[in-house]
């Protein structure tokens, strides 16, 4: 391939400095290099760029347009304009030493005016995707189908009142499938998009219920059929852009899955902001996916606390990705999942040097969660408490309670024979908290 003009002249690849670098253009935490247990922390972390923000997002909101205007798009033909998009992208990926990307068909091409010309200009914009990923190294994470921006899909897409909708978003995500598996995608993910209803006034619930569920095993029989082997992966959001969104939040998610067979097929794509809109932590969805046997992947971000919608900020709460970590380390990590920046700049950051400075700090509180997170496992203080706090289940009647081998008799008698009043145990929330606080300031 010729050397391709860059984008990003006055910005050389990242360099991990450490963490009393001064250079705002480093790593400070984040050394891709650097091994731990035999793997490179890029291994470990797999971070990923979302395309749609990083290089479809301009930062307009309902009060205004795009704010942001980058100087790799111009021309007049949209799939020209689209591949030297793309070239800016790859730049990027490599620059910022991402190792995965992930992408919605109508991020990287144009929608034509039919499906058979956006499936052309589909196909020539995955030619050069599949050049710039042998060209750079970097791979595919997930590949996804936008199903909620066009006017087609106001009512949802697999959950549309009309059946016509449904066919062609199903045609839509058989596209959507081919490709991700030509470009080498290690999940293919199903964000809800408008799947949810504004008012049940004009919605039959259940059916649409059993809609997206005909329409889930269409996708898992059309995968098989032409061998792609990725993952598949739900992606939880409460509401927005529908007032109730179908698959609110993990549990939800789970019973959805379970009650339709599809439980075998899926995992979880757990996105932050999601988490909190949902009036979870971000923990918490890890937890409920982990214990389920169904955590997938993580959409990196975070929201504002005092703001009700999905703000899609870089997350560089510390804390909060420490907890999260401990509970992805203990659970076994994420497999063929990674950490997706699915995180935007404000507004009035329009530099294009801005998008270094946003993955930078992300991918620095990451790698530096993940530290701190093996640590306290390392230390043991934690899951020793946590283990002591429920001994009683791992001798006698409380592990006949656990292998389900007492019944409620068996448990009277014993209380008003034997056991009496139990004695109450502090859950010592502060002392744990502090114990934490040492972890990340100590
Ligand atoms: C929307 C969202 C999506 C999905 C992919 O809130 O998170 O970008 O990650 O469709
Ligand atoms: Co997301």
């Amino acid at each position: 391939m010729k050397k391709a003009k860059a984008h990003f002249p006055r910005i050389r690849t990242i360099a991990y400095e450490g963490p009393k670098s001064a250079n705002a253009l480093a790593f400070k935490h984040y050394n891709p290099d650097e091994v731990i247990d035999g793997r490179t922390l890029s291994d470990h972390l797999r971070f990923s760029i979302a395309y749609w923000h990083a290089f479809r997002g301009v930062g307009s909101d309902p009060f205004g347009p795009g704010t942001i205007v980058r100087p790799w798009e111009k021309g007049r033909d949209p799939v020209s304009i689209a591949k030297t998009r793309m070239d800016a992208a790859f730049e990027f990926f490599a620059k910022i030493r991402a190792p995965f990307w992930c992408f919605h068909d109508r991020d990287i091409a144009p929608e034509g005016r039919t499906l058979a010309e956006s499936n052309r200009n589909l196909d020539k914009l995955i030619a050069h995707a599949s050049d710039l990923q042998e060209a750079t190294g970097v791979k595919l994470l997930w590949g996804t189908a936008n199903l909620f921006s066009n006017p087609r899909y106001m009512c949802g897409a697999a959950t549309n009142p009309d059946a016509h909708v449904f066919a062609y978003a199903a045609a839509q995500v058989k596209k959507a499938l081919e490709v991700t598996k030509a470009l080498g995608g290690e999940n293919y993910v199903f964000w809800g998009g408008r799947e949810g209803y504004e008012t049940l006034l004009n919605t039959d619930l259940k059916r649409e219920q059993d809609h997206l569920a005909a329409f889930l095993h269409m996708a898992v029989d059309y995968a098989k059929s032409i061998g792609f082997k990725g993952q598949f992966l739900i992606e939880p959001k409460p509401k927005e852009p529908t007032k109730h969104q179908y698959d609110f939040d993990v549990a939800s998610g789970i019973a959805f899955l379970r009650t339709y067979g599809l439980d075998r097929h899926f995992k979880f794509n757990i996105e932050t902001n999601h988490a909190t809109l949902a009036g979870h932590s971000f923990q918490h969805e890890i937890e409920v996916a982990a214990a389920a046997g169904m955590l997938g992947s993580i959409d990196a971000n975070a929201g504002d606390e005092l703001l009700g919608w999905d703000t899609d900020q870089f997350n560089t709460n510390i804390r909060e990705l420490t907890l999260a970590m401990l509970s992805i380390l203990k659970a076994g990590g994420l497999g063929a999942g990674g950490f997706n920046f699915d995180a935007k700049l404000r507004r009035p950051s329009i530099d294009p040097e801005d998008l270094f400075f946003a993955h930078i700090g992300g991918m620095d509180a990451y790698a530096l969660a993940f530290k701190l997170a093996r640590r306290i496992r390392a230390d043991g203080k934690l899951d020793a408490f946590i283990a002591a706090r429920y001994a009683s289940y791992d001798t006698g009647y409380g592990r006949a309670i656990e292998r389900r081998r007492t019944n409620f008799r068996e448990l009277n008698r014993l209380v008003l024979s034997q056991l009496g009043e139990p004695k109450p145990r502090s859950g010592k929330q502060e002392y744990l908290e502090n114990l934490i606080m040492q972890y990340l300031h100590g």
